[in-house]
């Protein structure tokens, strides 16, 4: 007899590696709840879509125990709800919490006495209390605390990364009370090991936790991305200094410089931070310092890009310019607020003539005007280029590059905005070579 149902709603790179743990121990009806059929026809047939291999075997495996849907009737008698939606900023960079909302909206009909409703997605501190608190008390009747809990366990993903996954990483737990943030860690205990489990304070606590974490990040890539600049000017290598001052056993953490910031936590996270502390009359002027350091990265590249062709005597103008890489991050397809976006508008702006390639992203869905070329291979993206413009550290990029450009012979300039080549293997094949602080 399988004890609770559990509903996940949202199953993308949080939601999906969370109904695989709670399932996999068997004890729970476990309903992975999506809007998007065709996502659940995908799922039924093993297909994730998320860079979890782990996942995807599991669930071929288990075709026949699995539950997803998209109606809303199948969250009848759901005990546990998680929550794993995204939580994307507008363009103002104000949170927008409409996936929330509604998520939340979706599953108060469903919510009985004693129901424990678990945020996961990212939110400023306040929002558990302030926007789902409410909503859910009027549209069930209980008061939350005594006829539901809700709780906030921040995720902590990290796309692609082969070695930290939700069985290693550690999770805080805030709830509106200390009794029911005791019985939903020990849910959480149920499928992830104990240890792994922090019970804070509040229900703020947990979600300040996840935006410091991810502001502490943005705030130390800007620091390098800033030192890059000045150290361009003061021509000493930034990449060594970092390595060198990384051999300090204490009180640093090495960050790297580059075109830019990109993905949906690091690039969006603190401006949750500046907006909410805005609301109660605090200027986060360091972080806001720091995301402008950042967002203007990919402009600094294309600077370099445009300095190093004016030693060769081209203009950016009607050059052919390939840009590798529109992923976010390196050996996966993940365009999310990604730089290479930001160079690409500042090279048409600028006139180039741009041919891009990128080893991960093979459908067209990439958001890309219809007139910019997509180049089907590496090779036919350098042929003829003038410049290469590395945007993403692909390993296919530093493990083929040097042995492909020593054979072309238009090339004059390379670009390398994520300072993924040796720097001598390319001007030693008499190519002028720029890194970010290099
Ligand atoms: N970046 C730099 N320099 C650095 C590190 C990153 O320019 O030193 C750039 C990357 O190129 C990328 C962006 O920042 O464009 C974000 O990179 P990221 O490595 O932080 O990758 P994310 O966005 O997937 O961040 C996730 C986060 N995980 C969660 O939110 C659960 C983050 O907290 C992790 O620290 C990060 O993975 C990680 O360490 O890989």
């Amino acid at each position: 007899m399988k004890e609770s149902k559990v509903a996940i709603i949202g199953l993308g790179y949080v939601g999906l590696p969370t109904y695989v743990a709670i399932h996999q121990t068997g004890n729970y009806h476990v309903v992975g709840y999506t809007r998007n059929q065709k996502r659940i026809d995908a799922l039924y047939r093993g297909l994730s879509q998320i860079d979890e291999p782990y996942v995807d075997e599991y669930l071929s495996k288990h075709q026949q125990e699995l539950h997803f849907t998209n109606n809303e009737k199948d969250l009848e008698g759901t005990e546990i709800f998680i929550i794993c939606v995204p939580t994307p900023v507008f363009d103002d960079f104000n949170p927008d919490y409409g996936p929330v909302i509604s998520a939340t909206k979706l599953i108060a009909p469903y919510i009985k006495k004693g129901a424990q409703i678990v945020l996961e997605s990212t939110v400023n501190p306040g929002t558990s209390r302030e926007v789902l608190l409410p909503i859910l008390e009027e549209r069930t009747g209980l008061k939350a605390g005594t006829g539901f809990n809700i709780a906030h366990c921040p995720e902590r993903v990290n796309p692609g990364d082969k070695r930290w996954n939700i069985y290693n990483i550690n999770r805080n737990i805030g709830s509106v009370n200390k009794a029911q943030n005791q019985k939903i860690a020990a849910f959480y205990r149920k499928f992830l090991p104990d240890a792994l489990i922090n019970e804070v304070a509040s229900l703020e606590v947990a979600e300040a936790t996840k935006i410091v974490e991810n502001s502490f990040r943005d705030i130390n890539i800007a620091f390098v991305n800033e030192l890059a600049q000045s150290f361009d000017k003061m021509k000493i290598d930034v990449k060594e200094t970092i390595d060198a001052a990384a051999n300090k056993p204490f009180g640093f953490m090495a960050h790297y410089p580059g075109c830019g910031v990109g993905g949906h936590c690091i690039a969006v996270d603190p401006y949750y931070l500046i907006k909410k502390a805005a609301t109660h009359g605090f200027d986060h002027k360091f972080l806001k310092l720091a995301r402008e350091i950042n967002n203007d990265m990919p402009k600094y590249t294309v600077y370099k890009l445009m300095e190093e062709l004016n030693q060769v005597g081209y203009p950016v103008k009607g050059t052919k310019v390939a840009l590798l890489g529109l992923s976010y991050k390196p050996d996966i397809a993940d365009l999310r607020n990604s730089p290479s976006y930001e160079i690409l508008s500042e090279l048409e702006r600028l006139g180039a003539d741009v041919v891009i390639y990128d080893p991960f992203i093979f459908d067209q869905n990439h958001g890309l005007s219809t007139d910019v070329t997509i180049a089907a291979s590496i090779t036919e993206a350098v042929k003829d280029s003038i410049a290469v413009l590395i945007a993403t550290a692909h390993s296919q990029f530093t493990n083929e590059l040097p042995a492909l450009l020593s054979s072309q012979k238009t090339l004059k300039v390379v670009v390398d905005g994520r300072n993924c080549l040796e720097k001598s293997a390319i001007t030693d094949i008499g190519l002028r070579y720029s890194g970010i602080g290099l």
